[in-house]
């Protein structure tokens, strides 16, 4: 690997070979950078010995010095077609979760949260659930019914829905399993794997309640509408009413400027802005309109709470304010003491982060991080805050505030209202361990 790798970024995911240049050329000098390495903490090794290698020191830098190839030559012709990232970029990628089953058919992959910039989720690493497999289904031949409490019940066939008056807003999607694991104090060693289900787009549709008003909706009886999804899962989810007259509930085909992606509902998918990823329901086939909630599967076995009481919560839709470190962040190695940015992302499913405080104690002290705008409503924050490590053993963590003034709990008073049992819906402040090695780990802190 030559320098021009090296950059000041947060990373993800290092081969052996590919932590030991960058320990090497750390020996050289260059210090100031983080790199992951979860390939050989995942797999329980110990970092490779670095093999000294001869790096010149800074002013007498080659690749500072010597003109370059790409300096010289001719480039490349356009690239037209779709375009690619770089092939140095060939890390980042979506991965199954090593606390997880692996399956050819994967039902669940999470996006490299590490490895991300801004808000928005590129759509190529936005992450999947799938009940029952992906489909790229025909958009000529797909149609959209909406039936019930409305006078007149209607089908719609893609080039009519897309005539329809849209808007385009940025949100984020949370699965409610996100960071379930944690629960059981299962260590997944990256915040790909803690908090991976999250992704944020720019999403076009048209709102649902443009939709339901021009088929003659009964918004007396009809406190609640059930959406189905198309694919074999019969995915379906209540959606109450007060959400849709909300205007934010939309039914979408674009994702960040072009058709949303086959993994994630193309051509039509349920956006549900705040509300857990369930109700998200992709290949949107059906709507209907009805008086009460429907009771499906996927809200009366699934996504349910065991309380301490050993009752059930339901319906409990909403995904609460909630951040995370991603730099430094699990599997990443600071390779010395210094400067560093210490980002991440805030979410609320209630409206907008008021306010995100960072502690590199382990919650003894705290400080106020910067919030990047524009801040918007249900949708990613991006925060930052500088930091000087001095080598010592440091515990990181995030802890977020909405505008309805909710703070994310610490593991300690969630549990006390929600027990050991639950699997959904967890929240907690994250913490990562930087050892004095600078390697960060995934710890819990009460
Ligand atoms: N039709 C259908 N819709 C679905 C699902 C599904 O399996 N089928 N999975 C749901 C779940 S549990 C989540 S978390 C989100 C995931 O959306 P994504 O795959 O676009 O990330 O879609 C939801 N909508
Ligand atoms: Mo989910």
């Amino acid at each position: 690997m030559d320098a021009g790798r090296l950059r000041k970024a947060p990373e993800n995911f290092l081969d052996r070979q590919g932590i030991a240049e960058v320990a090497a050329q750390a020996l050289g000098g260059r210090r100031d950078f983080i790199r992951g390495a979860f390939a050989a903490a995942a797999a329980g090794m110990a970092l490779p010995a670095v093999r000294a290698q001869a790096v010149a020191p800074a002013d007498g830098d080659p690749n500072i010095l010597n003109l370059t190839d790409h300096a010289k030559g001719l480039g490349q012709p356009v690239a037209v077609g779709y375009g690619k990232p770089s092939k140095y970029e060939a890390n980042v990628q979506r991965r199954q979760s090593p606390g997880l089953t692996q399956t050819t058919q994967a039902s669940v992959s999470f996006a490299p949260l590490q490895s991300l910039f801004g808000i928005v989720t590129p759509s190529g690493l936005h992450f999947e659930r799938h009940h029952q497999g992906w489909w790229d289904i025909d958009p000529s031949k797909h149609r959209f019914m909406v039936n019930g409490l409305v006078k007149k019940p209607r089908v719609f066939t893609m080039d009519e829905l897309m005539r329809l008056p849209s808007v385009s807003r940025f949100h984020f999607i949370e699965c409610g399993a996100n960071t379930g694991m944690e629960w059981g104090n299962v260590a997944v060693p990256t915040a790909q794997y803690t908090h991976g289900m999250l992704s944020c787009s720019e999403f076009t549709g048209v709102p649902l309640i443009t939709i339901l008003e021009q088929c003659g909706v009964d918004l007396g009886k009809g406190r609640f509408v059930l959406a189905e999804g198309g694919d074999g899962s019969s995915m379906t989810r209540t959606i109450p009413m007060d959400l849709i007259r909300s205007g934010e509930v939309m039914v979408a085909y674009g994702q960040n400027g072009e058709m949303l992606r086959p993994e994630n509902g193309y051509p039509l998918r349920l956006v549900v802005p705040g509300v857990q990823g369930v109700s998200w329901v992709k290949y949107l086939r059906r709507v209907e309109v009805g008086d009460k909630p429907y009771a499906a599967k996927d809200e009366t076995i699934h996504y349910v709470d065991l309380m301490p009481d050993g009752k059930h919560r339901q319906y409990t839709s909403i995904q609460e304010c909630k951040s995370v470190v991603t730099t430094p962040s699990g599997g990443q190695v600071l390779l010395d003491k210094g400067f560093y940015n210490v980002t991440g992302l805030a979410w609320s499913g209630r409206g907008k982060v008021k306010r995100v405080d960072v502690s590199v104690d382990g919650g003894r002290n705290w400080r106020t991080a910067r919030l990047e705008g524009p801040v918007m409503s249900k949708c990613l924050t991006r925060f930052s805050i500088d930091w000087v490590w001095d080598g010592k053993p440091a515990i990181i963590q995030s802890r977020a505030t909405d505008e309805t003034g909710h703070v994310q709990p610490s593991y300690r008073q969630l549990r006390a209202v929600r027990g050991t049992r639950s699997i959904y819906h967890n929240n907690a402040i994250q913490s990562w361990l930087v050892e004095e090695n600078g390697e960060v780990k995934n710890v819990q802190v009460g």
